[in-house]
């Protein structure tokens, strides 16, 4: 429905950086990089969790649900039927998970799904086919996903953001020395996983990574 759609992509816009958790990666546990950045400012958090069986995921994923609360956007990396099952705001799929149309129609029109894309095609598909916004990656090497691939660097961004309308999140191997190219180039915001999460404070990077985006936003 409109109202729906109208009331994604306003929240989408305000979003400046977006935490993904990584319970393999992080330094001191998944609730709390979620508690912190989310008392820092971050507006939106993807629950991704490859490890972990369903009954825990569940847990966790409504424990997330609750400190994000009105705060922040919650959404959960590849698994509908957990966003499913806490009511989460909506999903982040990959080119290789559920097809988007299968998740549309299992989520529904207001909840947000967005979609993983490497390149300029992948992102116009992914709008055709009803994504809220799109991740684009690797912009930069990354160890933290086995199989991303090599950086398509940051040049990349401005084709994809010319292609499209929904909002382009940049994600892989962003870091304090690197991210303002990223947006510079032109995504609307940026993920940074490991730069934060195997930081020993993630508020202070959390901020960091927040104040960098709305300057050269403006800028
Ligand atoms: N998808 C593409 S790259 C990536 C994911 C999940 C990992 C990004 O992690 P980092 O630590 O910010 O490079
Ligand atoms: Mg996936």
């Amino acid at each position: 429905n409109q109202n729906g759609f109208n009331l994604k992509s306003s929240l989408l816009k305000e979003i400046d950086f977006y935490l993904v958790t990584d319970s393999g990666l992080s330094k001191n546990g998944t609730l709390s990089d979620v508690r912190e950045a989310v008392e820092s400012g971050c507006k939106i958090v993807q629950y991704r969790e490859k490890d972990k069986s369903t009954k825990e995921m569940v847990e966790e994923a409504s424990e997330i649900k609750r400190i994000c609360s009105t705060r922040a956007i919650f959404l959960v990396n590849d698994r509908i039927d957990v966003a499913l099952a806490v009511d989460a705001d909506g999903v982040h799929i990959g080119q290789d998970d559920m097809p988007i149309e299968t998740a549309r129609e299992l989520l529904g029109e207001d909840k947000i799904i967005g979609l993983s894309v490497n390149d300029r095609e992948e992102a116009v598909l992914a709008e055709k086919l009803g994504a809220d916004y799109i991740g684009l990656g690797p912009i930069f090497d990354t160890a933290t996903k086995k199989d991303a691939g090599d950086g398509i660097g940051p040049l990349k961004i401005r084709e994809v953001k010319d292609a499209v309308k929904i909002p382009v999140v940049a994600i892989g191997g962003i870091n304090k020395e690197n991210c303002e190219s990223v947006i510079q180039n032109g995504a609307d915001s940026l993920v940074a996983i490991s730069a934060v999460i195997c930081s020993d404070d993630v508020k202070r990077e959390t901020e960091y990574f927040i104040d960098m985006v709305r300057k050269n936003k403006k800028a």
